[in-house]
């Protein structure tokens, strides 16, 4: 596979910074009151969205987690509609339905965040097999967490994708956390990837290192472009904060998290583009300048948006 360019490599670390700084500025919107409901940020995780979806294009379909907003923003999502539809606003991407956790787009693919755990799993399959039927050349892209793979879902899945060669890719973030059970006390194996075994599938799994899971996420979803069927990717991944932001984690030892800080996928490619003189602190200063208008931009268009009428409760409601 060709070596990723500096405009790549740019965009990669750009895409990751700009996450981060996202997702921390709305932790810190969010604990001030002015975002309804939970949110739950991939701190720690912003490589795997970012290398992933940089091999999609729009036309491509993407399904994902409550932990969610990184794989939007990845796939290109408008930050101030995303902005918006946090706030609860009528402008944002579903009029303020959403929130956080059922964030869609169908226009960028982007098939809904899902609150329960392993539901956007048969919903990408499903997706993947209407593209496959109909020729249309989408290849389809599943995010979730190492928990998720404990439900029936996840096995249904893949057992049929297989069979059918459907173009999907699966990608397991393993931050080694579902909710406030550890990996081990849940699942019996270390790897996720070796379940991809029993259903005579390709399993992969890398690193928490942007460049590692760009190669294998380019590998995979060429494979599934090319109508050689699908892939489980895994990553071994950190999970910095909380499950949802508020929780204190008191269930974790300080050496977990500091073990989670120390893969950190932002501070290694950043070290690694300064060394290769790709990236200079200069640049790095730029970037973070740029992207801290850009949220703040959209945090004032979001408050400035007005809620949706309450007399709108009922629309669009078909059950
Ligand atoms: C079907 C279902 N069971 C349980 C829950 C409660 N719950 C929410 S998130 C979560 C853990 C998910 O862990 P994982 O899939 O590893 O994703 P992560 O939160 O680590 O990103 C659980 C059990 C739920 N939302 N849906």
């Amino acid at each position: 596979m060709k070596k990723p360019g500096k405009k790549r490599l740019m965009q990669l670390y750009e895409n990751m910074v700009a996450i981060r700084a996202v997702e921390e500025r709305l932790m810190d919107v969010f604990s001030k009151g002015e975002i309804p409901g939970f949110i739950h940020v991939c701190i720690g995780q912003e490589a795997t969205p970012v290398a992933v979806c940089s091999w999609l294009k729009d036309s491509d379909y993407m399904a994902n987690t409550h932990r969610g907003h990184g794989h939007a923003l990845a796939k290109g999502i408008d930050l101030n509609l995303f902005m918006a539809e946090l706030f609860g606003k009528k402008n944002g991407f579903c009029r303020g339905r959403s929130g956080s956790m059922h964030l869609a787009d169908h226009s960028l693919g982007i098939l809904g965040a899902n609150g329960i755990v392993g539901g956007g799993i048969p919903i990408a399959t499903g997706a993947a097999f209407a593209a496959s039927y109909k020729k249309t050349g989408q290849v389809t892209v599943c995010f979730f967490g190492e928990g998720a793979t404990n439900e029936g879902t996840f096995h249904e899945s893949l057992n049929i994708a297989s069979l059918q060669k459907l173009p999907i890719v699966y990608v397991c973030e393993n931050n080694g956390w579902a909710e406030f059970t550890p990996q081990a006390v849940h699942m019996p194996i270390r790897d996720v990837a070796d379940r991809a075994g029993a259903y005579n599938m390709i399993g992969t799994t890398v690193s928490n290192k942007v460049l590692d899971i760009y190669k294998a996420a380019g590998e995979a979803i060429g494979r599934a472009r090319k109508g050689e069927g699908p892939t489980l990717l895994e990553v071994k991944s950190a999970r910095w904060h909380g499950h949802f932001v508020g929780d204190a984690q008191k269930y974790r030892v300080e050496e977990d998290v500091k073990t989670a800080k120390q893969k950190d996928c932002i501070a290694d490619f950043e070290k690694k583009l300064l060394k290769e003189k790709i990236l200079s602190k200069k640049e790095v200063k730029k970037i973070g300048e740029s992207v801290h208008k850009r949220i703040e931009a959209a945090i004032a268009f979001a408050r400035e948006s007005p809620f949706p009428e309450p007399s709108e409760l009922m629309d669009d409601l078909y059950a």
